[in-house]
């Protein structure tokens, strides 16, 4: 299916911070890395319409309560101050390119760009009415952010060509694709929204 872009459209970049990127991030997603050109593409297709771009990060505090050593599941990671907080060099954001943190409160886990953000009063602000979502990872926080977007009566689409997930088991990522589908999140790719 075609989609026409246009000023009611924004993409949103979910957690393309070196942390989460092979071979170096210290929760790097396997095959993470493979999503960056894909997005830069996408990236490209937005700017060149003067389209918003936003660009959501993971924002830990050291003794979040998500990671190990707290007693959570994963590996320390994003850590406000560290080299793996940053965005991907990789990545070409615009320099309009708007960043979304998550919240740093050390008890809290919320893998959602809309969760306690100012995240959809800007969108709304912005006379945003459709989402383009792509980024990491598939099965934590870009799924959350789509099932929070739909919830919001946004518009989603997923594009499916540029996200990648974590896999505890195997087929979290193809069970999330789905289930995002079913929520109703449309699947793009780069050949829906290029001319
Ligand atoms: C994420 C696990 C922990 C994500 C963030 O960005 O999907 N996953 N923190
Ligand atoms: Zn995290």
């Amino acid at each position: 299916m075609k989609y026409e872009l246009g000023p009611t459209d924004a993409l949103v970049i979910v957690d393309i911070q070196n942390d989460f990127l092979p071979p170096n991030g210290a929760l790097a997603v396997p095959h993470g890395d493979e999503v960056i050109p894909v997005l830069n593409k996408y990236i490209a297709e937005f700017d060149k319409r003067n389209l918003l771009v936003y660009s959501t990060r993971d924002w830990h505090p050291d003794n979040h309560c998500s990671f190990i050593p707290q007693g959570g599941p994963w590996p320390i990671h994003c850590v406000v101050g560290t080299e793996g907080v940053q965005f991907s060099p990789l990545l070409e954001l615009p320099v309009n390119a708007v960043i979304i943190s998550k919240p740093s409160d050390e008890n809290l886990e919320t893998y959602s760009a809309f969760a306690r953000t100012d995240f959809a009063d800007q969108l709304f602000a912005a006379g945003i009415k459709r989402i383009f979502v792509g980024g990491l990872a598939t099965d934590y926080c870009v799924f959350n952010t789509v099932k929070d977007g739909l919830a919001l009566k946004f518009q989603v689409c997923l594009l499916l060509d540029a996200i990648k997930g974590v896999n505890v088991n195997p087929e979290d990522s193809k069970e999330h694709e789905e289930e995002m589908a079913r929520m109703g999140a449309a699947h793009v790719t780069l050949a829906d929204i290029t001319a």
